[in-house]
């Protein structure tokens, strides 16, 4: 069946919308282009691009001879992944009478074997697979580590890193972040590798997420929507569920878009406020009412919590609190100093909540122990925001443990992020005790050198015995001076 009739010029067609072609879950958008070459051409980048990124079955150029009968005709399809690497194969011209190519089946063929190929990697594994893109000016090594960053994040969120793409342009592109001939290039890599995920370790603006998402028809997240995703994962009591969800529909809210135009005329008029309500009106309306219903809630909680936290400021037992990089090992250590059962995982992010708990000392003597959310690199705002109230404990500490992972090569980084962030949170009158914890993974020398260099305390949060210096040391700082 002819789907269209595009007539262009000697240089260029304009493909129209192709996206309800897609029939369910087929790898091949049943559509076939057959085309022009008024100068003898053959197939260009461009078609081929076409080819791939919109799932043609097949794409042919014509050519017309002088005497206005067509010519040589040029003919690709796309390859099903195998070793060779090659997305799509390009035949040799024929002229149009010679031919002998049965379409049909082979196309039959071609679509089992994707489908074959799909299944087969979907079994291999059942999480997402993405690709993670940097674009960015800062140095290579801090866009390295920072991507190191980005693939434990996605793995904390039970997605599959599959590969990584990382330019440094002059210029960031303000519609796709990265040049649009990168991105396609990108979208092909991902096809031929099953991705259906898109990555960026930037966060993208409401206009690129949205270009984005028409180039490419792929599921795209931001750094921020990733720490989001895994922070909803995640949450467990119901003022972590809020908190997050706020700051989800904050980050949405400016980035909710008009997909498709069809759509909203449909939906126009029918349990809208009234006619000419668009689709995006709605869910900007939804987003807005459900954004109030959680303040509210929201306040609720925080109320009772400041309850809470008034009495225990009351009964002027010193509170410590740890605070650190996520991972670096709070919430092990709060297990072991109090013999509690926080949850610690090797994942980015395991802890949402606070956990109090109290460490006896001898002579009667206790303190009150606090383990709360991790700090990560770029923290989006919109989440430091939702955790205010959990972090407004924070101000109730007399001493706050910083705690570092030492094994980390981005040891000094993450110092400075905590440092930063402990700032922003206006804690910078509370004095900090620097610790760096799993010394166990580190050789001895180079546990000395670190320790000595941030005038810290060494700590293994897995093994009691190590912690020994670090108690003395919370003892002293609390009951030296009064002793005299
Ligand atoms: N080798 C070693 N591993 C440790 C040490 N302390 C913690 N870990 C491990 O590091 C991982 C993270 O520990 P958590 O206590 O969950 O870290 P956290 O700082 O609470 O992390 P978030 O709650 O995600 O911010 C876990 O797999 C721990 O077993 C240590 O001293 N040495
Ligand atoms: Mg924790």
């Amino acid at each position: 069946m002819i789907h269209a009739v595009i007539v262009g010029d000697q240089r260029q067609i304009m493909i129209p919308d192709l996206t309800e072609l897609r029939p369910g879950k087929r790898q091949l958008r049943g559509v076939r282009l057959i085309h022009t070459h008024l100068k003898g051409e053959p197939l260009s980048q461009d078609d081929l691009t076409d080819l791939a990124l919109l799932r043609l079955d097949f794409i042919a150029a014509l050519t017309i001879n002088t005497d206005g009968m067509p010519g040589a005709a040029f003919l690709a399809h796309l390859l099903p992944p195998g070793p060779s690497g090659e997305i799509y194969e390009v035949h040799p011209p024929q002229q149009i009478h010679q031919i002998d190519f049965e379409l049909t089946p082979f196309l039959k063929e071609l679509e089992a074997e994707f489908d074959r190929q799909q299944n087969q990697t979907l079994e291999t594994s059942q999480q997402d697979r993405a690709i993670l893109i940097s674009a960015s000016k800062k140095h290579r090594l801090d866009q390295e580590t920072s991507m190191d960053e980005l693939a434990e994040l996605a793995r904390s969120a039970s997605i599959t890193p599959i590969d990584r793409v990382m330019q440094r342009p002059k210029k960031l592109h303000p519609k796709y972040l990265l040049g649009e001939g990168k991105l396609k290039e990108v979208v092909m890599q991902a096809m031929q590798q099953h991705a259906e995920l898109l990555i960026f370790d930037q966060n993208l603006s409401p206009l690129q997420i949205r270009m984005i998402g028409e180039v490419t028809e792929m599921k795209v997240l931001d750094r921020t929507q990733l720490i989001l995703d895994i922070f909803a994962q995640r949450a467990v009591t119901r003022e972590a569920k809020v908190q997050v969800e706020l700051a989800q529909l904050r980050y949405r809210l400016p980035r909710l878009s008009e997909r498709s135009t069809a759509l909203s005329r449909l939906t126009g008029g029918i349990g809208g406020r009234g006619p000419g309500e668009t689709r995006l009106e709605i869910d900007r309306r939804r987003a807005r009412d459900r954004i109030a219903r959680l303040e509210q809630e929201h306040e609720l909680l925080a109320g009772a919590r400041k309850q809470r936290r008034h009495k225990r400021t009351q009964n002027e037992i010193p509170i410590v609190s740890i605070v650190g990089y996520t991972n670096a090992g709070k919430s092990t250590l709060l297990n072991q100093l109090t013999d509690s059962q926080v949850q610690t995982e090797n994942l980015l992010f395991a802890t949402l909540d606070t956990a109090t708990r109290r460490i006896r000392f001898p002579e009667e003597r206790e303190i009150i122990l606090t383990d709360t959310v991790g700090f990560i690199q770029s923290l989006p705002p919109e989440l430091l925001g939702a955790f205010r109230s959990t972090l407004d404990e924070l101000s109730d500490a007399h001493l706050l443990i910083h705690l570092a992972d030492i094994s980390s090569v981005r040891l000094e980084q993450q110092i400075k992020t905590v440092e930063k962030i402990l700032i922003d949170l206006e804690l910078s009158e509370t004095p900090v005790l620097l610790v760096l914890n799993k010394i166990d993974q580190v050789d001895e020398e180079t546990q000395q050198i670190l320790l000595n260099r941030y005038h810290a305390t060494g700590t293994s949060a897995l093994d009691k015995k190590s912690l020994l210096p670090l108690l003395e040391t919370i003892k002293h700082y609390f009951w030296t001076e009064v002793e005299g």
